[in-house]
């Protein structure tokens, strides 16, 4: 096959004529193209069937055990002047960057098919959509890119009308970590992956595209491209409000998106409409309106059990991908915390011995299409997105951090959203447990200087009239014994709902130096276990943690230098003068 669109032709032939694969395979996103796929994987070991009664077309493929996670210290921006890139990026000139990948890519596809994926994040028919086309040499790619995207011949049709989009070259090259980039020209919507065949570094539409790219352009366009969920939370009383949650990776985020209530709200409706990305866009009403640019899931695999999460622990029962799980007796794939069989091989395919660590991969994973989740809802097809009631921003903290809170404002929200801090997970390669500061968890995902960022943000005040209220969640926080002191998951809901109650003026709370917290008595907790002393823990702050938390975050901040926008350090002197305030009046 080939394209009526001479820019994208030529890209393709060029791409060819230095890569050198034996066939170019135009994909065209049909049932029968996966099958077909799979096939051929199944045939090279690529993949392997899983058990076929319980678990109907899943798949099982294991990674090279150096190729599990993204990899932020060879992730680069590539923007003619460094500062652009900002010190949240790592940096490499464009013409140095473009002589590495050059070389990287002289020849690489040699005795491989080259395959073209045309892809659309978003619904095709959306003005907010963008598209894409990737090149790679990984089938394992194609099928995840089927999965989580709209690609294929809607998405080249919709391409070749446009006659814009993002260049996505990929290479799985060698597997050697020695010989792996991740580089990102903004300026020239185009991405250059070469070394790993893992899902943030190698499917190009999710990170690379939709945070890293997009987020450039949607500062020059005057729109958010987000790490953030999209959950909708239908009342009792039928009102629904739709919620965008920014959580660093590995943090929750699919659970969020797709949780179930707790008996005693058994009359709320939760619906998903998306579990990592979220594109808004100020609309007529002056409105902040949400698309998912995804279409389905790449979430983590360990700790899924019916208890957690059990729309999730079902929809990964029939036609999902599992990327580095452990596999029974019976060949059905097992994770830590599945509750349910044991392992007889772990995720590098070695008989299972407890001395190796664990059995399926911290960060393992699947993949599957978003219509196999329970709680989908066609709104996510929806061209025109939906309408989001509240932002959230949140981090996994032991201590510090209250179970929720309210920013007074918008220009207050920005600095909540910047002061996101969490500790490290494996979704990352690098040390585990460590707290980083994550800006509204788009540390790793921002395309750009964080402090223009910033100032991106608060220029939504002016563009926008009916802003979203901004709220900071903590679910992570222990008492001194390393216990939780919140049960988490469904019982999530609890706080969601103080947060859209307080949308509607309805929930009270109480005003403190950092913001609005709920009273134990403003939480609905009918029917929850835990203790008054833990719920008075976790609706009140140590004015003095948080006292040093706000300057370790005003140092951070001008850490920026002078492209720190002065209103963020206005509000951050704000809150530390309100807590200094509240420690002298308790000495
Ligand atoms: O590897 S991904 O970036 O796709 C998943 C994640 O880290 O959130
Ligand atoms: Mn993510």
């Amino acid at each position: 096959m080939t394209t009526m669109l001479p820019e994208l032709q030529d890209w393709v032939d060029s791409v060819a004529r230095q890569t050198r694969p034996d066939t170019i395979y135009w994909c065209s996103g049909t049932e029968d193209e996966y099958q077909e796929l799979v096939q051929q994987m199944l045939g090279d070991g690529t993949l392997t069937t899983l058990n076929e009664t319980t678990y109907p077309n899943c798949y099982l493929h294991r990674s090279d055990p150096n190729d599990v996670a993204r990899v932020e210290h060879l992730t680069f921006v590539c923007t003619e002047s460094q500062e652009d890139a900002g010190q949240n990026n790592n940096w490499m000139s464009p013409a140095d960057a473009h002589g590495k990948m050059d070389a990287l890519f002289d020849g690489c596809m040699r005795g491989r098919t080259m395959y073209v994926i045309p892809y659309c994040m978003g619904p095709i028919s959306s003005e907010f959509s963008r598209c894409g086309v990737e090149i790679t040499d990984s089938p394992y790619v194609v099928i995840n890119m089927k999965l989580m995207t709209r690609m294929g011949d809607q998405a080249l049709k919709r391409i070749e009308k446009e006659g814009t989009f993002v260049k996505g070259l990929h290479s799985t090259g060698d597997l050697d970590p020695e010989r792996r980039f991740i580089m990102h020209f903004p300026a020239e919507l185009s991405i250059q992956s070469f070394g790993s065949g893992y899902g943030g570094n190698a499917l190009l539409g999710k990170k690379c595209h939709a945070l890293r790219i997009a987020s450039y352009q949607a500062r020059r366009e005057g729109w958010l491209a987000e790490h953030m969920l999209i959950v909708g939370l239908e009342s009792p009383e039928g009102a629904v409000h739709y919620v965008a949650c920014a959580f660093p990776s590995a943090c929750g985020k699919t659970n969020l998106a797709m949780l179930i209530p707790p008996d005693e709200l058994h009359d709320w409706k939760v619906w998903t409409l998306g579990d990592d990305i979220a594109w808004l866009h100020p609309d007529d009403t002056g409105k902040l309106r949400a698309i998912n640019p995804e279409s389905g899931y790449f979430g983590v695999v360990p700790g899924t059990n019916a208890k957690t999460n059990k729309n999730a622990y079902d929809m990964i029962r029939h036609d999902a991908i599992f990327t580095n799980v452990a596999t029974t007796e019976d060949n059905e794939p097992w994770w830590e915390g599945k509750q349910d069989g044991k392992p007889a091989k772990d995720w590098q395919g070695r008989d299972y011995d407890p001395a190796n660590g664990p059995a399926a991969h911290p960060n393992s994973r699947f993949t599957v299409a978003a219509t196999n989740n329970r709680s989908y809802t066609n709104l996510a097809d929806a061209p025109e997105g939906v309408p989001i009631s509240a932002i959230v921003f949140g981090g996994r903290r032991k201590h510090v951090a209250p179970l929720v809170y309210e920013a007074r404002n918008w220009e207050h929200g920005v600095l909540v959203g910047a002061s996101t801090a969490s500790e490290t997970t494996a979704a990352m390669v690098g040390e585990v447990g460590v707290i980083r500061r994550d800006p509204m968890a788009m540390k790793p995902f921002c395309g750009y200087n964080f402090a223009d960022y910033w100032t991106h943000w608060l220029n939504f005040k002016n563009l926008t009239a009916h802003l979203p209220k901004i709220f900071h969640v903590n679910w992570f926080r222990q008492n001194d014994g390393g216990e939780f002191l919140w049960p988490g998951f469904g019982e999530n809901l609890r706080v969601l709902q103080w947060i859209i109650e307080r949308c509607e003026h309805r929930a009270g709370a109480r005003e403190t130096a950092i913001g609005f917290l709920p009273r134990p008595s403003d939480l609905d907790t009918v029917g929850l276990d835990i203790s008054a002393e833990a719920l008075e823990t976790l609706t009140t702050i140590d004015s003095r943690k948080f006292r040093d938390e706000l300057i370790s975050l005003g140092e951070y901040l001008e850490s920026y230098g002078d492209r720190t926008p002065r209103e963020l350090l206005r509000q951050q002197e704000l809150v530390l003068d309100a807590l200094s305030e509240e420690l002298a009046k308790a000495s």
